[in-house]
């Protein structure tokens, strides 16, 4: 069943005049880097919600409890590699990749940095929490405990995107235009349940272009237009891209 998805899937994305990348935590899983919703992280972690975590509630509670989970997260990405479904993305040198993950994973498999959209930020960078405009590059091999800004005594924190929080303007409205503007939007990893981001799809859906879901689980549960490959990314992405030159626009 998957090889004839996959030959069908490869038909579409050949005759696309553009295509872009739409990626959440599920391309990153084969590196070893837990997901939101099926977060394997240890018992320390397992009790908190990362959702309250992720947020400037948990973090106005528990400035430190936040920082240290940040920091957790940190030092096993330091450990990560890129896996397949990086390297097969990345090796697409003229794709843009849209992702809600706030690794650089697909950087270090070599996509230029300049078509990488994180809806979410990097977890690379801390900034102040007071938005003094002070940003600080972040060693994730070294991460630094709770600290204030150098510049207003505020605390620093991540440079990702918390619930509540919007996203970054600029990043957004390119990557609301082109989920318009592509012939087919490849949905890799996502459980698409996290909004504003998660509607990107909906978005191509309403434009009629064509989807290609790249997931473990059905996504689209019912939505025959769209083309689902219910399989490991890391295994699929290569066999489903190689041998293909796929542009955005
Ligand atoms: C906003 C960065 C408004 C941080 C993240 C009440 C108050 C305010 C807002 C809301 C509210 N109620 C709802 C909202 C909206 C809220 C939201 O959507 N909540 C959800 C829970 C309903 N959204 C927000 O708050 C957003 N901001 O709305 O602002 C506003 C407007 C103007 C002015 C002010 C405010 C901000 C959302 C961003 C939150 N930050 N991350 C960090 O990472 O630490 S979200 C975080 O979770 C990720 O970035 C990602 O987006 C999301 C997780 O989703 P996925 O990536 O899809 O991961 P998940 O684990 O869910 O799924 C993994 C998938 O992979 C699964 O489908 C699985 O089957 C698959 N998979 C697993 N393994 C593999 C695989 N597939 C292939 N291969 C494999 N090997």
């Amino acid at each position: 069943m998957i090889e004839h998805s996959l030959a069908a899937a490869r038909e579409i994305l050949s005759r696309a005049q553009s295509v872009a990348s739409f990626s959440g935590a599920g391309l990153s899983a084969e590196s070893g880097i837990p997901t939101f919703r099926h977060a394997e992280t240890d018992a320390l972690w397992s009790r908190f919600d990362p959702m309250e975590l992720a947020s400037v509630d948990g973090f106005a509670a528990n400035p430190k409890r936040v920082i240290d989970w940040y920091n957790m997260r940190r030092s096993k990405l330091a450990k990560a590699a890129p896996n397949p479904a990086h390297e097969a993305l990345a090796r697409q040198s003229k794709l843009v990749h849209i992702t809600q993950n706030v690794d650089d994973l697909l950087e270090r498999a070599g996509a230029s940095a300049g078509r990488i959209l994180h809806l979410h930020g990097m977890i690379g960078k801390d900034r102040c929490s007071a938005s003094c405009g002070r940003e600080e590059a972040v060693e994730l091999s070294r991460p630094r405990p709770l600290r204030v800004c150098p510049n207003c005594g505020e605390w620093m924190r991540p440079a990702v995107v918390w619930f509540g929080e919007s996203l970054p303007a600029q990043v957004w409205h390119r990557a609301e235009t082109l989920c318009s503007q592509v012939d087919c939007l490849l949905v890799i990893g996502t459980s698409a349940s996290v909004y504003p981001a998660a509607g990107l799809l909906a978005r191509a859906r309403d434009a009629r272009k064509e989807v290609i879901v790249v997931n473990t689980q059905p996504l689209l549960a019912g939505d025959s237009a769209a083309l689902e490959l219910i399989a490991p990314a890391a295994k699929t992405l290569p066999q489903l891209l190689d041998g293909l030159t796929l542009r955005t626009l």
